[in-house]
């Protein structure tokens, strides 16, 4: 494990290589994180990891490296609810990023409206035990309804609460985007039961997106994370209007299998192996979700 000097964790690689695929022009990264400076930006007390500084000079420099024009910033669980490293990564993007935020779901109207004006395109309702304390599945509704319009839910849950959380997710009224596709078991393949509850789950709206990412959270055999295309790509294949693509970068908790950023690049063409499903994959569905303004 790679640790800092202040001792908080290192869980990126150093020195990503230059990808052999050259994603479509206005390509966007749709999932991506900023970690401080935690001199300026601390850490929430809740956190339960205390990542190194990864701010947006490191990410820009990676998009840029990667071949990519945008980045989606989804606010990280080290920050608890406080996005101010998330909005101010976005401010130094020159309109080149824009974000997901993490609210106290008693947040007032005027707050929504001011990330609203910062870039914040949604909120994230996470549900990993080992990531946040509570999800009061509750008042994260009574948020639901009342967000800015054109606004979106992005919801982090593992596979094996999806059914639990049918009954919440059916009451959702707007849009959602379902983070790394719940997290399957993708050994057990396209057809095994994890894809198949998730597919149930997409049949069931048609404005369930998901992320097509994590290839290095999802399959234990490292790259070239031959489970996960198999498993990813006919889901890619079969909703290309409604899937997202990102690097997870600085990839929080993944310190002791550190995934090198190129690889992950170089695995679209084979999730996406034609240029149209690529166009969609990388820009014209991340535009349409975060870029709508524009
Ligand atoms: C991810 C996954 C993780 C962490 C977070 O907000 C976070 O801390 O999202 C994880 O540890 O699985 O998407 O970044």
């Amino acid at each position: 494990m790679n640790v800092a000097d202040e001792g908080r964790t290192v869980s990126w690689h150093g020195n990503p290589s230059k990808p052999r695929y050259v994603p479509p022009p206005g390509a966007v990264d749709a999932h991506c994180h900023v970690f401080g400076p935690a001199a300026r930006f601390p850490f929430s007390p809740k956190a339960k990891y205390l990542p190194a500084d990864a701010g947006p000079d490191l990410l820009f420099a990676l998009r840029d490296h990667l071949g990519f024009a945008r980045n989606v910033i989804v606010q990280a669980s080290c920050h608890g609810t406080d996005n101010a490293a998330t909005l101010d990564a976005i401010a130094r993007s020159k309109g080149r990023a824009r974000g997901v935020a993490v609210v106290d779901p008693a947040i007032g109207e005027a707050d929504l409206h001011a990330l609203h004006a910062g870039g914040i395109r949604g909120v994230r309702f996470n549900f990993l035990k080992r990531l946040v304390d509570d999800a009061p599945r509750d008042r994260f509704l009574e948020l639901a309804r009342r967000l800015p319009r054109g606004w979106h839910v992005v919801i982090y849950f593992e596979a094996d609460i999806l059914e639990d959380l049918r009954g919440f997710i059916d009451a959702i009224p707007v849009p959602l985007v379902v983070d790394h596709m719940g997290r399957p078991d993708v050994t057990q393949g396209p057809d095994g039961a994890d894809m198949k509850a998730f597919r149930r789950l997409l049949e069931s709206r048609e404005d369930i997106w998901f992320k097509a990412t994590c290839p290095d959270r999802l399959d234990p055999a490292g790259p070239p994370w031959e489970s996960f295309v198999r498993s990813v790509a006919p889901l890619v294949s079969d909703y290309p209007e409604r899937c997202l693509w990102g690097t997870d970068w600085p990839h929080p908790n993944m310190q002791d299998v550190v995934p090198d950023d190129g690889h992950l690049v170089d695995i679209i063409p084979q999730i996406a192996p034609t240029a149209a499903l690529q166009q969609r994959l990388l820009v014209d569905n991340p535009m349409r979700l975060y870029w709508s303004d524009a």
